[in-house]
């Protein structure tokens, strides 16, 4: 009789001490992970300074061992700019969620952007305020249900969810490398963390700025449990959002 294959272990990053406080079939503890790995695999986990938005990206503080600077809401994109500048040789990363860094943060997020810092942002895009109890954000679904918007986001009177990776790499000349992922599958997940770690690669070879996107389940304001906020993340969220790698100024 065949037996069935144990998975092959993946050793837990040093730096993930302790269990993060995500609700279950949250994407947020997937995408930390990914970024711990790659931390570790490119040797920079001593040497990486955090700058956390507000959000349930903030939990990232209460699971990483790492320099991290809880950064006031919003306003990551400016704090990581100071940091990087004084501090070029660490690696600067800023943590945000998409009401942080697209909807409050939006002039920080830009800013930092076209004047090309030497930093990387991941944006974890779970299109509502997820910490607050889902609130309306930018990136908030055409007709989707949230707090603010109750009988479904209206876009004739609030805008189409942006597209903020896509405004990067077409306008942004100089940017190192922008991508967007997804948590959706176990082949979407790989994917991710190859985005993830050559963005990191761009800013230790001092290519310029980077930003990766992350499509994420969140069941609790999504009013799902885990499996169909992963369903409904893959069918209906992504092809608002198109995968793949927008721009990659090294070709690697
Ligand atoms: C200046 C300011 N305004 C509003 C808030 C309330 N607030 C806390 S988290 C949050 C939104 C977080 O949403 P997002 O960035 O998408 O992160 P998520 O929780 O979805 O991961 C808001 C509006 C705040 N903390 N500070
Ligand atoms: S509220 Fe949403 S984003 Fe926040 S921890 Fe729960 S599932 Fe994750
Ligand atoms: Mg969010």
């Amino acid at each position: 009789m065949a037996t069935a294959k144990a998975p092959k272990s993946r050793k837990v990053p040093r730096i993930i001490d302790r269990p993060m406080s995500f609700c279950p079939g949250c994407g947020h503890g997937i995408i930390i992970r990914l970024i711990a790995e790659c931390l570790e695999e490119l040797g920079q986990d001593e040497n990486v300074i955090f700058g956390i938005g507000v959000g349930c990206s903030s939990l990232l503080g209460g699971g990483l061992e790492t320099d991290r600077l809880h950064c006031s809401h919003g306003r990551a994109g400016a704090v990581c700019t100071a940091m990087k500048r004084v501090n070029p040789d660490n690696l600067v990363i800023s943590y945000q969620g998409d009401g942080d860094a697209y909807s409050i943060g939006i002039g920080e997020t830009t800013s930092a952007a076209y004047r090309n810092e030497r930093f990387t942002t991941f944006v974890v895009n779970n299109t509502n305020y997820g910490m607050t109890g889902g609130q309306m954000s930018n990136t908030t679904m055409p007709g989707q249900k949230t707090t603010t918007s109750v009988y479904g986001r209206d876009c004739d009177t609030t805008g189409l969810p942006i597209r903020f990776p896509e405004i990067v790499a077409s306008q942004f000349e100089n940017a190192a490398y922008v991508a967007r992922g997804s948590v959706s599958t176990p082949a979407n997940i790989n994917r991710t963390k190859i985005y993830i770690k050559k963005a990191l690669q761009a800013q230790i070879s001092g290519e310029g700025y980077s930003l990766v996107e992350i499509l994420s389940s969140c069941p609790t304001n999504w009013g799902m449990n885990a499996p169909d906020a992963m369903k409904h993340l893959e069918q209906v969220v992504t092809p608002q959002f198109p995968l793949g790698e927008f721009k990659n100024k090294e070709g690697k």
